[in-house]
C-alpha cells in the first residue's frame, strides 16, 4: 500500500503469524549465538536505547568514530551470521524485479522505553535501493517526516508482522520510533520489539 505519493509503502501485517514465530526463532537464536552490542553516538559516546546485531556481509554500527558497516561484529570480531532465506524472500516480495538481494539486516532489539530518534538511512554507497524494515512483537509509534529534520512527520502505528518500504521520494526521509506499546504483543517471550531493516549497503 502506498502511503505518500512516489514514496513510501507500507505492508499492514503482510508477515503472518506462523511466519513472525519462525522469524522470532531464528533471530533469538542468532541473538542467544552472537549477543548484541550497544551503539553509541559519534563524538559524544552516549550509548542508545535500542541494543543491536546484524546479518549479512556487512552491517550497521555506530560508535565514537561514526556511524558505518563492517562485515564484523564490534564487540566479539566475528563475522555476522547469513541473512536467513525466510528475510531475503520478505525483500524480494515487496522490491522491483531486478533489486540486488541486500547484503545487509541490521536488528533493532527494543524494550519498554527504548526509542530511536529522527534519522535518515544514508550510508549505504548507493542510495537509490530501497529500505525494507519488518516489524516484531510490541507495537511501535514510527514518525515519518521529510527531507528536512524540521519537516512535519506522520505518525504510524506498526503493529508485529507489517513490512514498510522507504524508497522513492521517501528514501532519504527523516523518521523514528517515537514509543513503543509494552504489552501489545505476545509474540516474543520477554517481551519488547524487534526491527529488522534489510538495505543494500555496499
Ligand atoms: C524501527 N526503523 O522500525 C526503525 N529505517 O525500529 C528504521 O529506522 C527504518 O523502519 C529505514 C526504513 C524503514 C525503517
Ligand atoms: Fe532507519
Amino acid at each position: 500500500m502506498q502511503i505518500r505519493p512516489d514514496g513510501a509503502r507500507y505492508y499492514p501485517e503482510l508477515i503472518k503469524k506462523r511466519q513472525q514465530a519462525e522469524l522470532v526463532r531464528l533471530i533469538t537464536e542468532h541473538i542467544r549465538d552472537t549477543t548484541m552490542f550497544t551503539p553509541v553516538m559519534p563524538r559524544t559516546g552516549k550509548p542508545f536505547s535500542v541494543r543491536m546485531t546484524n546479518f549479512g556481509s556487512l552491517g550497521w554500527v555506530s560508535d565514537r568514530q561514526g556511524y558505518r558497516y563492517q562485515p564484523h561484529h564490534p564487540d566479539t570480531g566475528k563475522p555476522w551470521a547469513e541473512i536467513p532465506a525466510p528475510v531475503l524472500d520478505i525483500w524480494r516480495s515487496v522490491t522491483p524485479e531486478g533489486t540486488p538481494t541486500p547484503d545487509a539486516c541490521l536488528v533493532n532489539y527494543y524494550k519498554d522505553s527504548a526509542r530511536m530518534g529522527l534519522h535518515r538511512d544514508e550510508d549505504e554507497a548507493d542510495l537509490s535501493h530501497p529500505v525494507v524494515s519488518v516489524s516484531l512483537g510490541d507495537d511501535a509509534l514510527f514518525r515519518l517526516g521529510g527531507l528536512i529534520r524540521k519537516g512535519k512527520t506522520d505518525s504510524l502505528r506498526l503493529r508485529s508482522g507489517d513490512v514498510l518500504v522507504l524508497c522513492g521520494q521517501d528514501r532519504l526521509a527523516y523518521h523514528g520510533i517515537t514509543r513503543i506499546y509494552p504489552g501489545t504483543s505476545s509474540l516474543l517471550k520477554s517481551g519488547g520489539r524487534i526491527n529488522l531493516t534489510l538495505r543494500v549497503a555496499g
